[in-house]
C-alpha cells in the first residue's frame, strides 16, 4: 500500500464514500489510479508536465528526454515535439487529481488550478476551496447536491466536501462563537451563477427556521425581486438587474428574527430600451400572460406584443417558463410578504400605466419638429391608471415651464425632447416602483423584537464587467468591483497574518498587492473621475466630449489611466484594463426627471404616484452636489447617480467592514448556458477576474504549505541518510531540512508548523517516490525472484 490517501502532502483527508447522503465522489477512479498500474506510477507523475499549445489550451504532456535548455516531448495525440524547457509548467502528482482545495496542490500555477477544476466539474463537483474561498462552477444542470438531506449532513457534519452549505454552516457557527456578524459574499460574471448561490445559502439559513413564517417570508422575497429585478439578456434567460444585499438576523435562541434588503443601482433603461433577443422586466411579460380577467380589464391589458417598449426586442418567452404560472407565484408570494390586494392592484396598475405610456405617440406640428400628443387609446389609459387629468398628462409630455427671471416660458417640446420627456417619465415610475417594493417588504420582514442584534448578510453584486463597448453602468459596477476587491485583498491579507503570527512567523516576508491607486483614480477629490465626472455634469454646458477631454487634461499623468481617442478612456482595473465610451455618461450621470413630471406625479389621485413625487422632492432638497434639476421654480439639486452610487457603496463596505467575510467566486464554464461545456480560456479569464487566481499567488508570495512537525518528521524521516541525534520532529525536520539543501528564504519553522514557499514540497515529494519506487522495483523483482 504504497500510495494511500494518507499520503496526501495536506491535510485533506476527506474521501467521502462512507457518508450519507451520497455526493459525487472521486475516490473510485483515484483508486484506478493508485491500483491500476502502480508500478510505473512514480515514473508517469515524474515526466508529466503542462505545455500550453499555440491555441491557448494546456496540456498534459509525456517529456521523453530533457538536454540541458530543450525538452523532446509527446502531446496526448501522439505529436512529438521539441521545445524550450522553460515552457514547460510542472504537473502535480496524480493522486492530487481534484482534491478540494486548489491549496493541496503542490504546484500552484494557471494550468494545474485550471485542470484540478475541470476535473471535479467532470465529476459534478461543482465546488471546490481556494484557501479561504469557495469556487462554483456553474452546473447549468441539475445536481444532485442540495435539498433537505444534504443540509441535514451539512449540519450534522457527516459531510465536508466544499459546498454552499458548508460556508453558510461556518457563518452560523462563527457568528454564534464569536458574536460576530458574518457575511456571504457573492461575485462573478453575468449568468456565473451568484444568484442561485445566493437562494442555495438562503435555503441553508432558512432551514435554521424562526417561528412565525418570517424564513418562508424571506424566502418569498426572491421570486418577487426577480420578477421585478430580474430580465432575460444575451448572457443569461434570468438575470439580475441589480445588486442586492439581504441582512437576515437571528434571535438569541439561534433562530431568524427578520430580514432586510438593500438594492444597488438598478439598470433602468431596460425599461424603454432593449436590445434584440433579450426581455423587458420579466414582472411586465408576467402581467400580460397572467392576469386574470377582472385585473386586466381594469387595467386594459393587452398581450405584450402590443406594447411597443416590449415588442421592439421581438423576444416574448424564455424556454422552459411559463409565465402565467410565474405570475401566480408572484402574487402569492406578495401575499406572503403582507403586501395588502389593494396595494398589489395599484402596483399593477403603474406597470400597465409604464407599458401604456411606451405607446403614446407624437405628431410633428410645425417645421420646428414641435410636438403635441396623439390623442388615443395610450393617453387616455395612461391618464386613467396614474389617475391624473388627460390635459395635464399632454403639457406634461409636450411642453416645458422655464422660469427666466420672473417670468415663466412655457416651451414646445421637439420631438426627440418629448419621447425623452416620455420615456424618463416611464423609467421613473418603474424605478420607483421597485424602491416602493423593496421598501413594503422591509417592513414585512422587520426585525423582531426578540433578537441578538447578530446577522448574516449575503451580497450578490454585478461582477467585474470588460465588454467590446462598455458605458457608464460597466463604469459604476466596476468601481464597486474594484473597492470589493480590497475588502477581498485586505481581508485574506488579514488572514494569512494571523496565521503566521500565531505560529511565530515572520510575517513582513509576504508581499500583497494592493489596488489602492486604482481606487484612487476613482475617488481623489477634486481629481478624480467621479468627482469630474460630476462637476461636468452640474455645467449646462458639459457634453461627454468636454468630459473625455478634461479627464485626459487632469488625469493623463496617473499610472491607471490613459487617455484614448475622442471620448474614450482606459483604467487599468485589477481584473485587467477597461476602455470606457463616454456617451452617454452625463446624461446618465445627471438622470434627469423634469420638474413638469415630479408635479404631474404629485397632481395624480393615485397614492403610488403621490408618493414616488414626495420621495423624489425629498430628495431633492438634500444639500448635495450634482447636476440640476431644470424646474418651473427655482433649480433645485439631486444626487448624481455616481455620488448616490458611492455614497450606497461606501455604507455597504462599513458594514461589511465590521462582518467577518465569506467569499464565493462563481465561474461560468462556457457562453452557451450549457451543461457539461467546460472552456479553459473563459474560465481562467474569469479566475483571474475574480481574484481566485490571485489567492493562489497572494498564498504564493507567502509560505502556502503547510505541514507540522510531526508530519513531516514521518512522511520524509527515512530519507535521512545520516541518524539524528536526537529524535523529536522539529531536530528531524530541520535535519531534513538541512540535507535537502532547503534555502532557508524558502521555509519557516512555527512552533508547531512548518511553512514552505509554493514547490519546495515538490522536491521532497520526488525524492520520497524515487525512493519508494525502487523499493517497489526491488520488492517486485525479489518477488519475481522467488516466483
Ligand atoms: V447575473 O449577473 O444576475 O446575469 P448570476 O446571478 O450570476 O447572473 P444566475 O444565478 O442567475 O447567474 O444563474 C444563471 C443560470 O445558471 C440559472 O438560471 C440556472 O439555470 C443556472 N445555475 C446557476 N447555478 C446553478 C446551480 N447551482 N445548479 C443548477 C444553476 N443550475
Ligand atoms: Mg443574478
Amino acid at each position: 500500500n504504497i500510495v494511500s490517501a494518507e499520503d496526501r502532502p495536506s491535510s485533506g483527508d476527506e474521501d467521502s464514500d462512507s457518508v450519507t447522503p451520497p455526493v459525487p465522489s472521486i475516490s473510485a477512479s483515484r483508486r484506478e489510479h493508485r491500483w491500476g498500474d502502480t508500478t510505473s506510477y512514480a515514473a508517469k507523475k515524474k515526466l508529466q508536465s503542462w505545455f500550453q499549445l499555440p491555441s491557448g489550451r494546456w496540456e498534459l504532456v509525456k517529456i521523453l528526454s530533457t538536454s540541458g535548455t530543450e525538452s523532446v516531448l509527446s502531446l496526448p495525440d501522439g505529436k512529438v515535439l521539441k521545445v524550450k524547457t522553460d515552457r514547460l509548467v510542472s504537473a502535480n502528482p496524480d493522486i492530487l487529481d481534484g482534491v478540494d482545495d486548489l491549496m493541496q496542490l503542490s504546484y500552484l500555477n494557471e494550468p494545474s488550478v485550471l485542470y484540478n477544476l475541470e476535473y471535479r466539474y467532470n465529476h459534478n463537483m461543482i465546488y471546490t476551496k481556494a484557501g479561504p474561498v469557495l469556487v462554483a462552477i456553474n452546473p447549468f444542470k441539475k445536481v444532485p447536491l442540495y435539498g433537505n438531506d444534504f443540509i441535514e449532513a451539512y449540519r450534522r457534519k457527516t459531510i465536508e466536501s466544499p459546498h454552499v452549505y458548508a460556508i453558510t454552516d461556518i457563518a452560523i457557527r462563527e457568528m454564534i462563537r464569536d458574536e460576530v456578524n458574518q457575511s456571504i459574499i457573492i461575485s462573478g460574471e453575468s449568468g456565473a451563477g451568484k444568484t442561485e448561490t445566493a437562494k442555495i445559502a438562503m435555503q441553508y439559513l432558512a432551514a435554521l427556521g424562526g417561528g412565525s413564517g418570517i424564513e418562508n417570508e424571506i424566502l418569498k422575497t426572491n421570486p418577487i425581486l426577480e420578477a421585478f429585478g430580474n430580465a432575460k439578456t444575451l448572457r443569461n434567460d434570468n438575470s439580475s438587474r441589480f445588486g442586492k444585499l439581504i441582512e437576515i438576523h437571528f434571535s438569541d435562541t439561534g433562530k431568524i428574527s427578520g430580514a432586510r434588503i438593500q438594492t444597488f443601482l438598478l439598470e433602468k433603461s431596460r425599461v424603454v430600451q432593449c436590445t434584440e433577443g433579450e426581455r423587458s422586466y420579466h414582472i411586465f411579460y408576467l402581467l400580460c400572460a397572467g392576469a386574470p380577467l377582472t385585473l386586466r380589464e381594469k387595467l386594459n391589458l393587452r398581450s405584450a406584443s402590443e406594447y411597443k417598449y416590449l415588442s421592439q426586442s421581438s423576444c416574448y418567452s424564455i424556454t422552459g417558463v411559463d409565465d402565467a404560472e410565474q405570475f401566480r407565484i408572484v402574487m402569492e408570494a406578495l401575499d406572503v410578504v403582507h403586501v395588502s390586494k389593494e396595494d398589489q392592484e395599484s402596483v399593477f396598475a403603474m406597470l400597465a400605466a409604464v407599458l401604456w405610456l411606451g405607446n403614446i405617440s407624437f405628431n410633428v406640428v410645425d417645421n420646428e419638429n414641435h410636438v403635441e400628443v396623439v390623442e388615443d387609446e395610450g393617453l387616455f389609459t395612461v391618464a386613467e391608471l396614474l389617475g391624473c387629468g388627460v390635459e395635464e398628462l399632454k403639457v406634461a409630455l409636450s411642453i416645458r415651464k422655464m422660469r427666466v427671471g420672473n417670468d415663466t416660458i412655457v416651451q414646445k417640446l421637439k420631438l426627440s425632447q418629448a419621447i425623452d420627456t416620455r420615456d424618463a417619465l416611464a423609467k421613473s415610475i418603474y424605478a420607483c416602483l421597485f424602491e416602493w417594493l423593496v421598501e413594503q417588504i422591509n417592513k414585512s420582514l422587520a426585525v423582531g423584537k426578540r433578537r441578538t442584534g447578530r446577522s448574516i448578510s449575503i451580497l450578490d453584486i454585478y461582477g467585474f464587467e470588460s465588454f467590446d463597448r462598455n458605458s457608464f453602468e460597466q463604469f459604476c459596477i466596476n468601481y464597486a468591483n474594484e473597492r470589493l476587491q480590497q475588502h477581498f485583498n485586505r481581508h485574506l491579507f488579514k488572514l494569512e497574518q494571523e496565521e503566521y503570527i500565531q505560529d511565530g512567523i515572520d510575517w513582513a516576508k509576504v508581499e500583497f498587492e494592493d489596488n489602492q491607486d486604482c481606487l484612487g483614480l476613482f475617488e481623489k477629490k477634486p481629481l478624480g473621475l467621479l468627482s469630474l465626472l460630476d462637476e461636468e455634469s452640474t455645467f449646462p454646458n458639459g457634453t461627454d466630449l468636454t468630459f473625455a477631454n478634461k479627464l485626459k487634461q487632469h488625469l493623463n499623468s496617473n499610472s491607471c489611466f490613459r487617455g484614448e481617442r475622442e471620448k474614450a478612456f482606459t483604467v487599468s482595473h485589477y481584473a485587467g484594463e477597461v476602455t470606457y465610451d463616454t456617451s452617454g455618461f452625463l446624461e446618465k450621470n445627471r438622470d434627469l426627471l423634469h420638474m413638469d413630471s415630479i408635479q404631474l406625479m404629485s397632481s395624480c389621485s393615485c397614492h403610488l404616484p403621490q408618493k414616488f413625487a414626495a420621495n423624489m422632492l425629498s430628495q431633492s432638497e438634500k444639500p448635495v452636489v450634482g447636476p440640476l434639476y431644470k424646474s418651473g421654480g427655482a433649480d433645485s439639486q439631486k444626487l448624481s447617480v455616481a455620488t448616490k452610487f458611492k455614497g450606497q457603496l461606501f455604507q455597504l463596505m462599513q458594514r461589511l467592514e465590521n462582518t467577518t467575510p465569506h467569499f464565493i467566486r462563481c465561474i461560468k464554464p462556457n457562453n452557451l448556458q450549457s451543461a457539461g461545456l467546460y472552456e479553459q480560456e473563459l474560465v481562467l479569464q474569469q479566475l483571474r477576474c475574480c481574484g481566485v487566481l490571485e489567492v493562489v499567488r497572494i498564498s504564493r508570495s507567502g509560505f502556502p504549505t503547510r505541514m507540522s512537525h510531526q508530519k513531516f518528521a514521518r512522511r520524509y524521516g527515512f530519507l535521512l541518510l545520516e541518524s539524528v541525534a536526537s529524535q523529536d520532529p522539529l531536530s528531524v525536520s530541520v535535519a531534513i531540512l538541512h540535507q535537502f539543501n532547503i534555502l532557508p528564504e524558502m521555509y519557516q519553522v512555527g512552533y508547531t508548523k512548518l511553512f514552505f514557499r509554493t514547490g519546495q514540497i515538490g522536491v521532497l515529494e520526488d525524492t520520497r517516490n524515487r525512493t519508494l519506487h525502487g523499493v517497489l522495483r526491488v520488492q517486485s523483482c525479489f518477488r519475481g525472484h522467488q516466483a
